[in-house]
């Protein structure tokens, strides 16, 4: 009996064992099935070779060793030199440096019998190790593997917005990863794979904490805190970096302001920076989020940004820190205009920062919409290094509830041509520096990771951190080949389940846009909580914080009128770039309400007036979820059971909510229309009042 015993618990410890709760993201390393590749690949599993002992290239040593192990099914030995006997790896720092691979390429051949990673420091063969891992994951033919590869950007980073208290501003996924109460002296191991994670990627940069930041952490005592975090992220080849307080020098050093003309404050921070390169060494520097949505800056002393930022880069330039100051700036103005706010205070400084300063702009003029044209401020600062901002947190795209694959937008964006120097200059190409020849280059996203077990709340939200990682390294790469890496890592490599689940993620952001936000619409979710429907929001505490302010629907016709006869915001692109965007007849649809107030009636290129065209978008973007939702369940038995059933429910929540957004406006915007809905769709069973009340059980306020 008690053996009887013992044999079933035996079994369910298995079971459990094998449910897959997503804690190991794409690096999960089971045992490669494709049993063909597996053997190309065991050919070269006799021994891992290293000559480095850099705690970097260690690290390269041991993820190598640890995946291979459990992709192959067989222990792998390690060995202290440079050995290029056949049927190993070899993990080879560089004598005499390659000039192609620069400071963190990497190349991957065979020679002589063994797979050679080589680089020119540490972190080059990191990344090589990670990518070598990568091509047997994806069962890629070792025939297949040769080539280098280095980062287009030089500083790949996460952008986290933890807070002291343990909450994450516009965090999805549980609580922050940061033990702050803990640290310094416990370090929970989850820091080491958040670490493992990014650089798997290519991640090489963490801000900590929110840039609406506490001044906590310019005190020693969370100095520490912080320098625990850099030493275990540094065998990673990952840099900390803080945001920081504007007004530290009066909360914390009891100045009597921060003004950064001040010699009192500046010497505050030149102190300042002293302690923190003190204690962590390599620290990276900055983030600064100033006079904006109520944080403090240099603004508050009658000072600009310049003055600002080169204070702050100035205490930190003799430790080689950087400076990474925030173009998300708006002024409450009924009249004005916020998509040209960021433009208009940050265009006429071009040329005035320091050689450490580099500006971050978020990747549209609002704030992270569903769909945004690129900010104007790409391709208009030739002489300050701007940083790109996405969001990869769902803050504008369905929190954790919703399936966005984001890659498709971060194209978008990076693809779009600003015409600053003639034809062909993309904004990637102002990213990578390669436009201006800036000399620092930073793409930064939002991150969606937090205390939840698989990391990012929504387990198909992990492929945006991938992707963002990915993309940051190479902006070349194509999104549907990322999501295929993603899908082959993490979820399934039989062939039909990954073009099913590809063609899923590739559609989902423009399924997304349709049910919410089609034709151009923008900010018209649910106000402070920024989720859900809310387009008859008229009142706020700033003007720009409503929804009538963006969509400015009335009986004539819905859309922003930014062209020569509105606000003019198109006038701030390029006039190459404003073209294709200008003339209400030949915008391109995604656009148009972002650029044009259109009549209700006017007929579309697709052949419907603009409301027929505005209820079929809300109509068959609900129900390509729907869609969406029957694919999925089609791959029940493809994937692991537990990752199955989480993302089919959490479908089935989405379906939900598109039904709100369906339906709250089409009838809100029917007010204005006074048009009926068109066939072959059925009108809302529930009325306008009624979903109102619906949504705002969700806008608590
Ligand atoms: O997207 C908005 C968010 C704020 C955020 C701000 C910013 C950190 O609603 O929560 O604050 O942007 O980017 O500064």
């Amino acid at each position: 009996m008690r053996y009887k015993i013992c044999l079933f618990l035996l079994l369910l410890a298995s079971m459990v064992a094998k449910a897959d709760d997503g804690y190991r993201l794409w690096l999960k390393y089971d045992l490669l099935k494709n049993t063909s590749v597996r053997a190309q690949y065991l050919a070269y599993a006799q021994y891992i070779a290293y000559n480095s002992s850099d705690p970097v290239a260690q690290t390269a040593v041991r993820e190598l060793q640890t995946g291979l192990q459990g992709l192959l099914g067989k222990t792998i030995r390690l060995q202290n030199t440079g050995s290029a006997a056949p049927g190993g790896i070899a993990l080879n720092l560089n004598s005499t440096p390659i000039a192609n691979l620069g400071t963190e390429g990497y190349n991957l051949a065979i020679q002589n019998g063994h797979i050679n990673i080589s680089a020119n420091t540490p972190s080059g063969l990191l990344y090589g190790a990670f990518a070598l891992l990568r091509k047997v994951q994806t069962a890629t033919p070792a025939t297949q593997i040769q080539g280098s590869s280095t980062p287009k950007v030089q500083l790949r980073m996460l952008n986290n917005w933890d807070n002291t208290n343990g909450t994450i501003e516009r965090g999805y996924a549980g609580a922050s990863l940061w033990k702050w109460y803990e640290l310094p002296e416990n370090i929970d191991p989850r820091y080491r794979d958040y670490a493992r994670a990014n650089a798997s990627i290519g991640i090489n940069a963490v801000v900590l904490n929110n840039v609406n930041a506490s001044a906590r952490f310019m005190t020693r005592e969370y100095l520490l805190k912080v320098k625990a975090l850099a030493d275990v992220f540094k065998p990673y080849g990952i840099k900390v970096f803080l945001s920081v307080n504007f007004a530290a020098p009066r909360i914390l050093g009891k100045l009597k302001n921060s003004d950064p003309l001040e010699p009192a404050v500046r010497q505050w921070w030149v102190e300042k920076a002293k302690e923190i390169y003190g204690i962590i060494p390599d620290f990276g520097g900055f983030l600064v989020k100033a006079n904006s949505e109520g944080e403090p800056g240099p603004q508050d002393f009658g000072r600009t940004h310049a003055d600002g930022a080169n204070m702050l880069a100035e205490a930190v330039a003799p430790f080689k820190g950087i400076v990474i100051w925030r173009a998300f700036v708006y002024k409450a103005d009924p009249k004005g205009d916020r998509f040209k706010a960021a433009y208009e205070e940050f265009k006429p400084f071009d040329g005035n920062f320091l050689p450490n300063v580099v500006v971050q702009v978020k990747n549209g003029p609002i704030d992270f919409q569903p769909r945004e044209p690129f900010s104007p401020l790409f391709g208009a600062m030739p002489k300050t290094p701007l940083a790109m901002e996405f969001q990869i947190t769902q803050e504008y795209l369905g929190f954790s509830t919703n399936l966005v694959y984001l890659a498709p937008l971060f194209k978008e964006c990076l693809d779009a041509d600003t015409y600053a120097k003639g034809p062909g200059s993309s904004v990637a190409k102002v990213i990578d520096g390669s436009l201006h020849q800036y000399p620092i280059s930073v793409m930064a996203g939002v991150a969606n990771t937090g205390s939840d077990r698989n990391w990012c709340g929504h387990l198909m939200s992990q492929a945006n951190w991938y992707a963002f990682g990915r993309l940051a390294w190479d902006h070349q790469l194509s999104s549907a080949s990322i999501a295929e890496e993603w899908i082959k890592m993490s979820l399934s490599q039989d062939a039909t389940a990954l073009t099913t689940i590809r063609n899923i993620m590739e559609r989902s952001r423009e399924v997304y846009v349709d049910f919410t936000t089609p034709l151009g619409l923008h900010h018209i979710m649910g106000q402070g909580i920024h989720y859900g429907p809310e387009p008859w929001l008229e009142r706020s505490a700033r003007p720009d914080w409503t929804s009538i302010y963006y969509h400015r629907a009335d009986s004539i016709g819905l859309g922003f009128d930014r062209g020569v006869n509105g606000s003019n915001a198109l006038g701030l692109y390029h006039p190459d770039a404003a073209k294709a965007w200008s003339q209400v007849d030949n915008c391109p649809l995604p656009y148009l309400l972002w650029y044009h107030h259109v009549p209700w009636a006017k007929k579309l290129s697709t052949g419907r007036s603009l409301w027929d065209e505005l209820c079929t978008r809300y109509y068959t973007g609900a129900e390509a979820v729907a869609t969406i939702q029957k694919e999925w369940a089609g791959l029940k038995g493809k994937m692991d059971a537990e990752i199955h059933a989480d993302v089919s429910g959490r479908l089935a929540a989405q379906y939900r909510e598109a039904l709100w957004w369906r339906d709250a406006c089409v009838l809100y915007f029917q007010t204005y229309s006074q048009m009926p809905i068109p066939a072959p769709f059925t009108p809302p069973t529930r009325t306008l009042e009624e979903i109102k009340l619906l949504v705002q059980i969700y806008q608590y306020r």
